[in-house]
């Protein structure tokens, strides 16, 4: 069993698709551990971005992060990881295949609804960044 950090980001709360996200993910063998509802500051949102702050979209990525509140997840299941960026989709959404959270509801490259880690390194530290080991149940 693998476990992955999920970001329902502030597009996808404000536009009423939590509902929508959480049954792609419990449809597709992924099991919700925690979750919790909370805004990010800017500090911290650059934070948790940091691997992108040389990238030109960095500042306008930090920005939306704060917009507004997010809800974030540790999802667990076989092949977690994987699992949940094939449910994502890419993230130019015009490239997410049929089906993906990114493809059904995406508008934007940066507005695109959802995160997920992309290896088990990342997921650790994700998940440590938002959850102490008492809230990570299972
Ligand atoms: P993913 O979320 O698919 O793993 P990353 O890690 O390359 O993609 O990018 C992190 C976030 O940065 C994306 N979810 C998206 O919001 C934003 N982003 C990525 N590429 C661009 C881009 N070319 N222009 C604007 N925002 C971008």
């Amino acid at each position: 069993m693998e476990k992955t950090l999920s970001i329902i980001k502030p597009d996808g709360v404000a536009r009423g698709l939590i509902g929508e996200v959480i049954k792609l993910m419990e449809s597709n063998g992924l099991k919700i551990i925690t979750m919790k509802m909370l805004k990010l500051t800017k500090d911290q949102a650059e934070n948790f971005y940091a691997v992108h702050k040389e990238r030109p979209f960095f500042q306008s990525l930090t920005y939306f992060m704060t917009s507004g509140p997010i809800v974030v997840m540790v999802l667990e299941g076989e092949d977690a990881i994987a699992r949940y960026r094939d449910i994502m989709g890419a993230t130019d959404y015009r490239e997410a295949a049929e089906g993906t959270i990114r493809r059904e509801f995406a508008t934007d490259i940066e507005k695109n609804i959802v995160h997920g880690s992309d290896s088990p390194q990342t997921a650790a530290s994700e998940i440590g960044f938002f959850f102490n080991s008492f809230e990570v149940t299972g």
